[in-house]
């Protein structure tokens, strides 16, 4: 049974209130409440409530993270056709956050940074796809276990790639609980009952232990069942389709089918919560629910543009948040979140972990600066020669999407080789998918050579999108006269976080990332990673 969770002696945090306001960060959307709008007499009494502890027993964590989604689809963001009634529920009972970003747009480092708190730029190997995460990096899985909670995971936790190398034995986001499969599986999705192993893990919870459990979904990672979508009676005619593709009926049903995967992901979400609520736990646990980057398509997923990058987040705390169903325009990075958890636990990150805790956010206030998200890629697939990976680093803000690529005679979506690729996939950054080969077999055509261009050309150094003009990202203006100041204020501030927070692609030193092994799957024969000069 699950009862009552006593407060633990352990190192307790130093808790900081927030003194100074950052007043455009949450907008209430469900009583026209904007903290702005607060009136001084209220101030005081504000932080004397967000001063207070929040909860006398350490929350639990239910952390809810699929495979590949984007920002955009989800039924609170504004897509029409996707239902996601989990998403939206946490997002009006919690935060809806406006501006998330992964830190990578690539499945492993994204989650090595969400364990660790530290960008990937400071993970070594972990910085890399079908790699490992060194031992040496604390996660907060880690750090909870050692503190008190029971941890586990099920279906996709840290992956892919190899513990032991890294000197690991159990994946990072805990112990992997299974066994439970679905009734009846769906094709090109996983058999794995992701809520089922929660009601699992949770009966094994002890009787005044708090839990960190991560469900991770396979869906909406490919393949998706061709036609699923339109089979489940959704309108293509209502379909966005995002101006980086083609409009036409085989992406509308891709991009139907991938939403299929969507609404499974959220379905699970939906049933953890119940079990949540039949077990009296809803308002002492932390539920979060994103996704690891953008969806699997081309110009999105292993890019740096807002669809590869930026995800959806929503955030439900009963007992911790202080202005529920807000909307939330401050920058955040998903590495953010492993201190916030700590800290929810009365634990003190350690120094190495550089991202920053959402507790003032959570309270209303937050004395941290947070006007600016930070992305980064090196290693993705094996889709050039030699393992070569694309090396690349950008800021984003509400207005400007800054990108600094450090080898821009590389091919950015992989080369059109497919010998060279260790998986013999040309263009090997993106996933095989209807909408990747249509764009690949009417790339000479009018109206799709442009968007052809833009998912598998080369790019320049730098690019700089004005996103008030081009929310879409697809004019590059670095290098226009107008755009000069920006471009460098931008570049500059983007170069100062990179250094201090050490990343050795700025600070100098040895830049191992082209080297590191490969432990994805190598079907091209004699494919490897060539060795450090
Ligand atoms: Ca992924």
């Amino acid at each position: 049974m699950l009862g009552f969770r006593g407060r633990h002696d352990i190192i307790v945090n130093s808790f900081q209130c927030p003194i100074q306001s950052k007043p455009w960060i949450i907008v209430s959307r469900t009583n026209s409440f904007p903290v702005r709008s607060l009136a001084p007499s209220i101030v005081p009494f504000l932080l004397l409530v967000t001063c207070a502890p929040l909860h006398a027993e350490r929350p639990n964590i239910l952390f809810c993270i699929s495979d590949d989604q984007s920002y955009a689809h989800t039924g609170a963001n504004g897509d029409p056709v996707i239902k996601t009634p989990a998403f939206d529920r946490v997002a009006r009972e919690g935060l809806r956050f406006v501006h998330a970003f992964c830190d990578a747009p690539t499945c492993g480092p994204s989650r090595s940074a969400i364990l660790t708190g530290q960008p990937i730029w400071r993970l070594e190997e972990a910085g890399n796809i079908h790699s490992t995460l060194p031992a040496k990096f604390a996660t907060y899985t880690h750090l909870l276990k050692k503190s008190g909670y029971k941890i586990g995971f099920t279906g996709k936790g840290w992956s892919p790639g190899r513990l032991e190398p890294g000197g690991r034995s159990v994946n990072p986001a805990g112990r992997e609980y299974t066994g439970k499969q679905l009734a009846e599986s769906k094709k090109g999705m996983s058999a794995k009952d992701y809520a089922g192993n929660f009601e699992r893990f949770l009966a094994k919870v002890g009787e005044h232990q708090p839990f960190c459990f991560w469900l991770g979904t396979h869906e909406p990672h490919r393949g998706f069942e061709a036609g699923v979508g339109l089979r489940n009676g959704k309108d293509p005619a209502k379909v966005v389709v995002p101006p980086i593709f083609p409009d036409n009926d085989i992406v509308r049903s891709d991009l139907l089918d991938y939403m299929v995967e969507v609404e499974h992901f959220d379905s699970m979400v939906a049933r953890a919560i119940k079990s949540l609520e039949n077990a009296s736990l809803l308002d002492n646990t932390i539920i979060v629910v994103t996704s690891d980057h953008g969806m699997p398509f081309p110009r999105a997923k292993a890019s740096l543009y807002d669809a590869g990058s930026r995800v959806p987040l929503a955030i439900r705390w009963g007992k911790g948040i202080v202005h529920p169903g807000s909307d939330v325009e401050a920058f955040v990075n998903l590495s953010d979140l492993a201190p916030t958890f700590l800290q929810a636990a009365e634990l003190t990150p350690p120094a190495a972990m550089t991202a920053r805790s959402l507790f003032g956010i959570f309270q209303g206030s937050d004395s941290v600066s947070r006007d600016a998200a930070y992305i980064a890629m090196e290693r993705h697939d094996g889709c050039r020669i030699g393992g070569l990976g694309y090396p690349c680093r950008a800021i984003r803000t509400q207005d400007y999407l800054y990108i600094h690529n450090f080898e821009p005679t590389r091919w950015p979506s992989g080369s059109p080789d497919a010998s060279v690729c260790a998986r013999s996939i040309p263009y090997g950054e993106i996933d095989s998918s209807p909408t990747k080969t249509f764009l690949m077999e009417h790339r000479h055509k009018h109206r799709v050579a442009r968007l052809a261009e833009l998912a598998f050309g080369m790019r320049p150094r730098e690019e700089l999108y004005d996103l008030n003009e081009d929310p879409q990202q697809m004019h590059n203006v670095a290098g226009s006269t107008a755009m000069a100041e920006i471009q460098r204020s931008l570049r500059q501030r983007l170069f100062d976080q990179l250094k201090r927070t050490k990343d050795p692609r700025i600070i100098g030193g040895s830049v191992e990332w082209d080297h590191y092994p490969y432990y994805g799957r190598i079907s091209t024969k004699g494919w490897s990673v060539a060795p450090k000069p």
